[in-house]
């Protein structure tokens, strides 16, 4: 059951009351399907037990802080039945519908990949046209996984079950098996090995309802070796990074990171990149995000008409706490006369970004 009555051990020692917060942290200590290496269980509390001496809660990156700009509160871990994937994706369903009922975000830390399909049946129900961003190593599109529908692997496979055609987004994809690469594009759009084309997708999303699931393995295992199923191949923190960015102005209704192992990085690294990005992210989320306002037909209609109409207007990433450095890396290659498809692709940054910071910093 959901916990509201105050924090017991929290991220970062936030610590709103639930009724004034806008997210609501909430640990999903699951892997009983995890088919390779297991750990995610421990996640939520490694999380916890971290960022109460690793890591600030002033971003520099972003010129924020969590204690100051962002007000959120940790319900602790759910208590979810070892074993029973199916009655553990109740009880998650359950507690995001709570969340969501009470006008806040959820904000899920995993566990396995299988917890994000819980909050998607909640958000789903109250979102029509829901869509979902995934940044992932894997697919997960398998229908299923040594006979069974639930699991790690059938995640985004269910997923899609629930919002149909057009609604799924994949980026970082680069192992499964050969039919999940070949989904016809109508079905689920891909973009295989990098997240470069991110912000392009986070434009065309327009006002549409957005669930963003993080799995951490997206990453290269050199920056996070602790997670089940690592492949080699994978973006560099710097990459994530700017792909936040470029969440900003998209209406994100809920969101998860999962799949961190902290059992199997003994150097601890993979928790405190883990910590990092969550800061981000709840620092991204935080100033765009108004509580329900996600709800209702309309936003459904928003995703239809953006799919049809690429270039509708909407709210741009805001570049302005990208750091200078970077922007004057941009104005510089610019100026050197290269396309802005090119200085996306050199400095590895989404395109959408460059592009706006060329237009509102033209070089010279
Ligand atoms: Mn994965």
């Amino acid at each position: 059951m959901l916990n509201k009555n105050g924090n017991i051990q929290n991220f970062l020692g936030l610590n709103a009351s639930y009724a004034d917060a806008r997210i609501v942290l909430i640990g999903a200590p699951f892997d009983g399907t995890t088919s390779n290496r297991p750990g995610t269980r421990f996640a939520p509390a490694a999380m916890r037990g971290e960022s109460a001496y690793g890591i600030e809660s002033y971003s520099p990156y972003q010129d924020k802080d969590l204690t100051r700009d962002s007000k959120v509160y940790d319900a602790g871990d759910l208590v979810l039945p070892k074993g029973f994937p199916a009655l553990a994706l109740d009880v998650i369903e359950e507690s995001v519908s709570q969340i969501i009922e009470d006008g806040k975000m959820p904000l899920m830390i995993g566990g396995e990949h299988l917890v994000t399909l819980g909050a998607v049946r909640a958000i789903a129900k109250k979102n029509p046209g829901l869509c979902i961003i995934h940044l992932d190593a894997h697919a997960d599109m398998r229908d299923e996984f040594f006979g069974e529908s639930l699991s790690h692997a059938t995640v985004m496979r269910r997923c899609y079950d629930i919002l149909g055609d057009g609604r799924i987004f994949q980026f970082g994809i680069r192992s499964g098996g050969r039919e999940e690469f070949v989904l016809p594009a109508s079905q689920v759009f891909q973009q295989k090995f990098r997240i470069s084309e991110l912000g392009a997708i986070a434009k065309k999303l327009g006002g549409a309802p957005v669930y963003f699931s993080l799995d951490l393995d997206v990453l290269d295992p050199s920056v996070l070796p602790g997670t089940g199923t690592p492949e080699a191949g994978g973006i560099s923190f710097e990459d994530l990074f700017a792909g936040f960015l470029c969440l900003r102005g998209v209406n994100i209704v809920g969101c998860d990171i999962v799949e961190l192992a902290p059992n199997l990085d003994a150097s601890g690294v993979s928790t405190a990149t883990a910590c990092k990005l969550l800061r981000e992210l709840i620092l991204v989320l935080s100033p765009g995000f108004v509580a329900g306002s996600a709800a209702g037909s309309a936003a459904g209609s928003a995703a239809d008409s953006a799919r049809e109409s690429p270039a509708k207007e909407r709210d741009l990433p805001d570049i302005s706490d990208m750091p200078a450095v970077l922007r004057g890396e941009i104005k510089s290659l610019k100026s050197k006369g290269l396309a802005n498809e090119e200085i996306a692709r050199s400095l590895k940054l989404p395109k959408a970004a460059v592009d706006l910071v060329l237009e509102l910093e033209p070089p010279g």
